[in-house]
């Protein structure tokens, strides 16, 4: 007989079937009651059989025989590896670990290990690493991250540090928005797929119904480069905008405003500084440029009546006006995020019930579900005795660039010099942009060491690799931002292989350094200590002892709805924390920065990947790099669910029928997508769905080198296009979003994906 466990992930919880030895994975499959379950469910099962597990601990043959340091060959396909047992893995890496600390220092140590690992409270792969590194000295850490690098970076200057936390976990809900709003204009669609998705999972769900009750009373329009970018059952109106433009538009949206009387002028001077600036730059008294609809429209290919007429539409009700994660993460990514919230100021309604500025609405499930996070338990990381840092997209400069200083937040960064990288819970080979240029700046490095549940193509660069239980493989609890249950995450079945827990790699690790990680307690003391000391502390939720907790599988959170009072106390007079106390639509602090590319208020800046640049002559299409709809990134993309979404064996790209006819492109066909920095083999997707001029691949394919007379990667990984450059000088995040690329049909020999296959073990 079978049996039937919950588990959670980052894509919710969900079902897995164990076979009767207890030994297997058999199936997995939504909760009967969850509404709205995520595709990514059925790549469980056969991915955690998959032939692509990592078995045991395995070191590179060239790392093991010539011992440390720089390697070209690093990622190199024929690479071979071999196994080693434990012992033999955790002394070679604790002496690894102690020559760079004692010879370089341990800033020489880079441990950011950015990603999205699992979704446990314990055996959450950063803080279990960052413990670790602080118990023996400390490491280089990334700050900020890829989802939202630079809009983080860029609100505390326009609203204050504590605004704009709230605007990721207290904004407006959908419920709100339902009764409230007459009409949400999104600019990035509010894309069902996307909110699968919520950091720590959550027990069912609910963004995604919200979104349905709202769309039932509020208009919706949705400006996008492809309209099935919303969801469906929203009822949106489209409106076609060019990528990476959205700031042009949001600025002749404003000149309408001002032009036609329809700007909120006592609400600009009670509550703004900088309206007189932004006035002026729309009018182009600033800069001669009239910032028209026409103006725009020349930019993003929106008409101009369109523009016009919706700037009336907005003024006419309650509006709110959203911008997804995605538009900032571009070149000048700032911009569309400070253009939005300046578009909403001078329409007066921030702090309005249903009115005002949301960012994300549809880029994660937790937004608009409309309760307060309740704390959850933690594992603590101790102190980090190095200073040193770096945003997280700067990871190819580090390696690089080592002793140089870069631009951020109004300062300069220098850049330390690395020996030794550690990641874990993170694959830099799917979220890290230039590939070719990513694999020259792991090169550099004396050790990479990286601790995985599969053979990733980051694991396939690697030269100490340690096989690590999965979410199915131990004991866990689980909870999101605004979630109505903390959840008990059992073991399914026993680890993989020789895979062991991280507690454990590190507390033998550590005991090696002379150092102590886990204090004398295994992971499920860990467990039960890190439940009881959330229990105990100040403000958290009535919850029954560890042990009664764990049998009933859980425990209810309080389900307390909070009112979006930063904006609306802040309307009724409360300053914000910023220098004026007021949103600052021209903020002096940016200003006196002095930067060549942000000023102190939104402007429309030309980025280098857009269909009006140079180098569109030669790169005539921009894709759109977006998030997939049936995995997580790029976890478990072997799985059933995701294979199901490939063409002609590999990721699709999409393009709208005139520019497949212009290239010879059928559906099915494989085509060779090439861009200043690398080129892809993808299979060809036709669609109306998509502005001429446009393609899109998702995220997430796993990066595959093996034929590199072909292609950079034959199996579809956009981030061979990208190009890795910051956003800004201001907040260096990540550009990722947008590339300039051209597309042709290929129609040579079609080389086999070879990306799932375990290296060669010697
Ligand atoms: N071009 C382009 N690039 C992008 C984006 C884009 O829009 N365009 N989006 C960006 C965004 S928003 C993000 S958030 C990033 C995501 O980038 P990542 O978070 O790095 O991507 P994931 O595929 O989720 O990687 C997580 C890895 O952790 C491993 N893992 C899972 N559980 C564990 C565990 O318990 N321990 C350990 N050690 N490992 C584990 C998985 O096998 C997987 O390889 O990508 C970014 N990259
Ligand atoms: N199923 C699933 N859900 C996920 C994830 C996943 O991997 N899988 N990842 C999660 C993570 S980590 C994050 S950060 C969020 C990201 O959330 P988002 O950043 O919102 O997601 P994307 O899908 O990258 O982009 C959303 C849409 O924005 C549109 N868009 C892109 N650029 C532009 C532009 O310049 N102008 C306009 N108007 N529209 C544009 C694209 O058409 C795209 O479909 O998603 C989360 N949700
Ligand atoms: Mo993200």
């Amino acid at each position: 007989m079978s049996r039937k466990q919950e588990t959670s992930a980052h894509w919710g919880t969900y079902l897995v079937e164990v076979s009767a030895d207890g030994r297997d994975v058999v199936a997995a499959r939504a909760r009967p009651d969850d509404p709205d379950a995520a595709p990514a469910i059925g790549n469980v099962a056969d991915a955690h059989r998959h032939r692509s597990r990592v078995a045991r601990p395995t070191v590179r043959r060239r790392w093991l025989e010539r011992g440390p340091g720089p390697d070209t060959d690093r990622g190199d396909p024929e690479d071979a590896y071999v196994e080693v047992g434990w012992d033999t893995a955790l002394d070679l890496l604790a002496g690894e670990l102690d020559r760079v600390r004692s010879t370089f220092g341990n800033q020489a140590i880079f441990g950011g290990s950015y990603g999205w690992g699992s979704a446990g409270r314990l055996h959450h792969a950063q803080s279990q690493l960052h413990r670790f590194l602080n118990t023996i000295g400390g490491y280089t850490r990334s700050v900020n991250d890829y989802s939202r690098g630079s809009s983080a970076m860029l609100l505390p200057h326009l609203v204050g540090a504590r605004a704009a936390l709230d605007l990721r976990y207290k904004p407006a809900s959908w419920a709100d928005v339902a009764e409230h709003t007459d009409l949400l204009v999104t600019f990035g669609g509010v894309r069902r797929s996307n909110t699968w998705v919520v950091p720590g999972g959550h027990a069912r769900h609910v963004g995604s119904d919200l979104v349905r009750a709202a769309g039932r009373t509020t208009e919706v329009v949705a400006l996008s480069a492809q309209r099935d970018d919303a969801f469906a059952e929203l009822g949106a109106e489209w409106v076609g905008v060019m990528p990476g433009t959205d700031t042009a538009v949001m600025l002749a949206l404003i000149h309408v405003l001002v032009v036609d009387g329809l700007a909120d002028d006592a609400f600009l001077a009670a509550h703004t500084v900088g309206a007189d600036e932004v006035r002026r730059y729309v009018l182009g008294e600033a800069d001669g440029v009239p910032k028209t609809p026409e103006w725009a429209s020349a930019i993003s290919r929106t008409p101009a009546a369109v523009i016009r007429s919706l700037a009336h539409r907005m003024a006419a009700g309650r509006t709110l006006v959203n911008v997804v994660y995605s538009l900032q993460r571009g070149e000048r990514g700032e911009q569309p995020i400070f253009a939005g919230l300046t578009l909403a100021a001078f329409l007066g309604q921030i702090g309005l019930p249903g009115g005002g500025f949301v960012h994300g609405f549809g880029s994660m499930g937790d937004y608009g579900v409309g309760v307060a996070g309740a704390p959850l338990p933690t594992f603590p990381q101790g102190r980090n005795a190095v200073a040193d840092f770096i945003p997280c997209a700067r990871i190819s400069d580090l390696l690089l660039l080592p002793g140089s200083e870069i631009p951020y937040n109004g300062g300069t960064l220098r850049l330390p010099e690395t020996k030794l990288a550690y990641w874990a819970g993170g694959n830099p080979f799917h979220h890290h942009q230039d590939l070719r240029r990513l694999r020259r700046a792991l090169s550099t490095l004396d050790t990479f060491v990286v601790h995985e549940t599969h053979w990733t193509p980051t694991a396939r660069h690697a030269d100490v690799v340690l096989p690590v239980a999965s979410t199915l493989e131990r004991d866990d609890v689980a909870a999101g931002a605004g979630d109505s249950r903390l959840r008990a995450s059992p073991r399914a079945v026993p680890p993989r292989g020789e895979a062991r827990e991280e507690l454990w790699i590190y507390t033998e690790l550590a005991r090696r350094l002379g150092a102590d990680f886990a204090e004398g307690l295994d992971s499920r003391q860990w467990l039960e200590r890190i439940y009881e000391e959330w229990r105990a502390a100040p403000g958290s939720p009535p919850a029954p002892p560890f042990e009664e907790f764990w049998r009933d599988g859980g425990v209810p959170l309080p389900q307390n709805p909070y009112r979006d009072t930063v904006f609306a106390d802040f309307r009724a007079g409360q300053p914000l924390g910023t220098p004026s106390g007021r949103i600052e639509l021209f903020s002096a602090t940016l200003a006196e920065f002095g930067l060549p590319d942000v000023a102190g208020h939104a402007e429309w800046r030309e980025p280098t990947q857009w269909w009006g640049s140079p180098q569109a002559a030669e790169f005539d299409l921009h894709l759109l790099c977006n998030q997939p709809s049936h995995r997580l990134h790029s976890q478990l993309d072997m799985g059933a669910a995701s294979r199901s979404t490939k063409v002609a064996g590999r990721e699709p790209v999409r393009l709208n029928p005139a520019d497949a006819a212009a290239r010879g492109l059928v559906d099915g066909d494989v085509a060779l997508v090439r861009s200043a920095q690398g080129s892809l083999l993808a299979g060809v997707v036709v669609t109306d769905a998509l502005v001429p001029g446009v393609a899109q691949m998702h995220t997430g394919a796993w990066f595959d080198p093996s034929a590199p007379e072909v292609a950079d990667c034959v199996n579809g990984n956009v981030n061979v296009l990208t190009r890795d450059v910051g956003t800004s000088t201001l907040t260096q995040a990540t550009s990722g979003a947008h590339v300039l690329v051209a597309i042709s049909r290929y129609d040579g020999v079609v080389p086999p994906v070879l990306a799932y296959e375990p290296p060669v073990i010697t």
